[in-house]
C-alpha cells in the first residue's frame, strides 16, 4: 500500500477475505478444487482467456499470475475501480519486472468499455478484456462480474467469500485465497492442456458453480462444527 499498488480500501478487501478464509480453515477444500479444474477447462478452451489484475491481486500474487498468464497463453489486463494513471503504470512496471511480456489495460489503450459499470472498472483494453470470451477476476466486488456475464463473456472468480455478488455471477468460482488459488490454476493448467479438447469442453459445461458454491459452504459448516 506504501509503494501505491494497493489502495488503503483494498485492506479493508483483505481483511474482509482473511476473515472467510479462517471459515474455511486456511485450507484449499474440496469444491475450491474441482473449481479450479473447471476454470483450467474453460480458460484451455477460451479463443482469448485474458487475466485481470486489480492492486490486491498484483500485490498477493504478481508473480504467479504472471506464471499463469504464460501457461494459459493469456495476457495481462490491469482494471482498477480506484483508477489513477500513475497507479496503473505503477502495477503495469511491476508486473513486468516479475516477468510479465506485456500488460494491457494502461492508459488510453483501454478504450473499449463494459456496459452497466458506473465505476472506472468499465474501461476495457479492446485487445484483451474487449474480446475476451473467458476472464479471471481474481478478489474483486461484484458489479463488475455481473456485467461481464450480461456481455456474454465467461466470468472465472476467485473469491473467498462465497456469498459475494462476484461468487454468485461469476460460471466459475474458486472459493479460495489467490495466494494458493493461482498456484493452484496454474498447476491443473499445466497438467491438463495435454488432454483432448473435447474432454475439457466436456469438463467447462458441465460444471455447476451453484451448486459447488453450496458445497464450498457446506465445506465451511463441516470445518466449523469440527470446533463448535
Ligand atoms: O485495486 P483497485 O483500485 O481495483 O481496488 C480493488 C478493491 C479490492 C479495493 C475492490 O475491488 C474492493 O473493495 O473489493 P471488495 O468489495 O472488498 O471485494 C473483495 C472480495 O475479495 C471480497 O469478497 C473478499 O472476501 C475477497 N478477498 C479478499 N482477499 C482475498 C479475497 N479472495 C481471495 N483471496 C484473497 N486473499
Amino acid at each position: 500500500m506504501r509503494s501505491g499498488i494497493v489502495v488503503p480500501q483494498g485492506l479493508i478487501a483483505h481483511g474482509r477475505g482473511e476473515a472467510f478464509d479462517y471459515l474455511l480453515g486456511e485450507e484449499t477444500l474440496p469444491a475450491a478444487l474441482a473449481a479450479t479444474y473447471a476454470a483450467a477447462a474453460f480458460l484451455l478452451t477460451a479463443k482469448h482467456p485474458v487475466v485481470s489484475v486489480n492492486g490486491n491481486a498484483a500485490a498477493l500474487a504478481g508473480r504467479e499470475i504472471v506464471n499463469l498468464s504464460s501457461v494459459i497463453s493469456a495476457p495481462i489486463e490491469v482494471n482498477l475501480f480506484h483508477r489513477i494513471p500513475k497507479r496503473e503504470r505503477l502495477i503495469a512496471t511491476y508486473l513486468k519486472g516479475l516477468g510479465a511480456e506485456d500488460v494491457l489495460g494502461v492508459g488510453r489503450s483501454a478504450s473499449s468499455t463494459i456496459r452497466g459499470i458506473a465505476s472506472s472498472r468499465r474501461r476495457t483494453d479492446p485487445r484483451g478484456i474487449g474480446k475476451a470470451d473467458v476472464v479471471l477476476i481474481p478478489l474483486e466486488d461484484g458489479d463488475r462480474a455481473e456485467a461481464l456475464s450480461r456481455d456474454g463473456k465467461k466470468v472465472i472468480a476467485i473469491d473467498l467469500n462465497p456469498l459475494s455478488r462476484t461468487s454468485r455471477a461469476a460460471s466459475v468460482s474458486i472459493v479460495d485465497n489467490v495466494i494458493r488459488a493461482i498456484p493452484a490454476l496454474t498447476d491443473a493448467s499445466r497438467r491438463m492442456k495435454k488432454m483432448p479438447r473435447d474432454s475439457l469442453q466436456r469438463s467447462a459445461s458441465e460444471f455447476d458453480n451453484q451448486r459447488n458454491l453450496a458445497r464450498a459452504i457446506q465445506e465451511m459448516i463441516r470445518y466449523l462444527r469440527g470446533w463448535a
